[in-house]
């Protein structure tokens, strides 16, 4: 099947054509830097070749926070314009297969007709996230008092019910897993009792989980506040775990990089949980102070290289069982989403090589001698390294852009949209 591109080849072909005499100076230096240390940089390029981060569907357009949001014209306005955003993206930084549906946001009368339009793309979908947060217009029961845990048996049902919705639709889309997180929570002591509120998110879940094909995932997204802000019935990777394990073997824990409190170790956390085999998946973002849903990489990126480093001992250390899905999770208030969108998959992609290039054999021998300054700066020594010519000469390789955004802009691909698509009316508060 030949994939419909919706950017015009011969634009890429001229931009890349203008960059590649100074990627292949660039990656011809890294290439004798590495050497030197003994590492062979196609190996690596294969490895960050085979790279893939999913990209939800609403992250195409703008998010906004709860005070407002500033859509920008030509953003896609409904589920086929933000597939078409989505393989815009891949078509420029071919690390982005993916795309994470959101349901009822892409709903769809037909799904096997959406199937074939996102292969026809060039995409598959992944993960399949579920909505009980906010109620619908015309549902019968409320979630403000909670969903899957709600007090109200008839919430907790309905909640049950769209959950085992989203994985008949998932199916039908060739998803293969279902990813939850639900805003129950309290906004007062005393207002629920955290245990029985616990106990009656289990119980749902394990209906849902039940109701999950044999070859799928259920990924469990914890968050510590937001909207509640005094307690949350999943709020960290223990209660997460917990849950996990009352579940069974196909429920796993899902990092979103902004859901915990600030300053902590959350390569630690990815560590911990894959030593017992629930690393689940990733929501990448980044943060400052709390669930900011900011850029990946914009704000630490040295902390999403310390997570990819972990992942990448991981990976090595099971190869055949390491299969964490990974998203990119953000809130693109200000920029054009597609733009943010191709500056994250780069900056994921370039922590996940410079992860590759760690010297391993010299950290374990570091650990071992407690040689603790030593150890740090192998680590440090990866860090430092501009990968830069390595991601580009890859993504060149696989058809992409030299420069990914630059390629965008040159493509006219906004302004041409803002004259086709409908204009956004949709300027309600709402994060999402
Ligand atoms: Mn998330």
């Amino acid at each position: 099947m030949t994939i419909k591109r919706p950017l015009n080849e011969e634009i890429i072909a001229t931009h890349n054509a203008k960059h590649s005499a100074a990627i292949d100076a660039d990656y011809a230096a890294l290439a004798a830097k590495l050497a030197r240390v003994g590492i062979n940089i196609d190996a690596v390029k294969a490895k960050v070749a085979s790279f893939a981060v999913a990209i939800p569907s609403w992250g195409t357009a703008t998010g906004g926070t709860r005070f407002g949001r500033f859509p920008i014209p030509g953003e896609p306005t409904n589920v086929q314009e933000r597939l078409t955003d989505c393989a815009v993206v891949q078509q420029l930084c071919r690390v982005t297969p993916g795309v994470s549906t959101h349901f009822p946001w892409d709903n769809t009368s037909d799904p096997a007709a959406m199937r074939e339009e996102a292969e026809s793309l060039g995409l598959y979908f992944d993960a399949v996230n579920s909505n009980t947060f906010q109620d619908q217009p015309g549902q019968a029961e409320t979630y403000k008092f909670g969903s899957l845990s709600a007090a109200a048996k008839a919430s907790r049902e309905q909640a049950i019910a769209h959950n085992i919705d989203c994985i008949e639709i998932g199916k039908k889309l060739g998803s293969k897993a279902l990813t939850v997180w639900v805003g129950d929570g309290t906004n007062f002591p005393g207002q629920q009792s955290f245990r029985d509120s616990f106990d009656r998110y289990l119980d749902s879940s394990a209906a849902i989980y039940a109701a999950l094909p044999s070859d799928w995932l259920m990924l469990i997204e914890h968050k510590f506040f937001e909207p509640a802000f005094y307690s949350t019935v999943i709020a960290d990777w223990g209660v997460n775990l917990m849950a996990a394990n009352a579940l069974g073997a196909k429920a796993r824990c899902l990092v979103d990089l902004g859901h915990h409190a600030p300053n902590v170790n959350v390569e630690q956390i990815v560590s911990m949980l894959d030593r017992v085999g629930k690393l689940g998946g990733f929501h990448f973002n980044d943060s400052k102070y709390g669930d900011d849903d900011l850029d990946a990489g914009a704000i630490n990126p040295h902390r999403l290289f310390l997570i990819f480093n972990e992942l990448v001992e991981a990976e090595l250390r099971a190869p055949k069982e390491f299969a964490p899905a990974y998203m990119i999770d953000e809130s693109h208030n200000l920029t054009d989403p597609a733009e943010s969108l191709l500056s994250a998959a780069e900056a994921i992609v370039c922590a996940y090589a410079r992860a590759l290039l760690v010297d391993r054999v010299a950290l374990k021998a570091h650990r071992e001698s407690n040689d603790v300054l030593m150890a740090f700066k192998t680590l440090r020594a990866a860090y430092n390294i501009d990968v830069s010519p390595l991601v580009a000469k890859a993504r060149v390789d696989a058809g992409g852009a030299a420069d990914p955004v630059a390629a965008l802009r040159e493509s006219g691909w906004r302004k041409a949209k803002a004259a086709e698509r409908k204009s956004e009316v949709n300027k309600a508060a709402g994060i999402i």
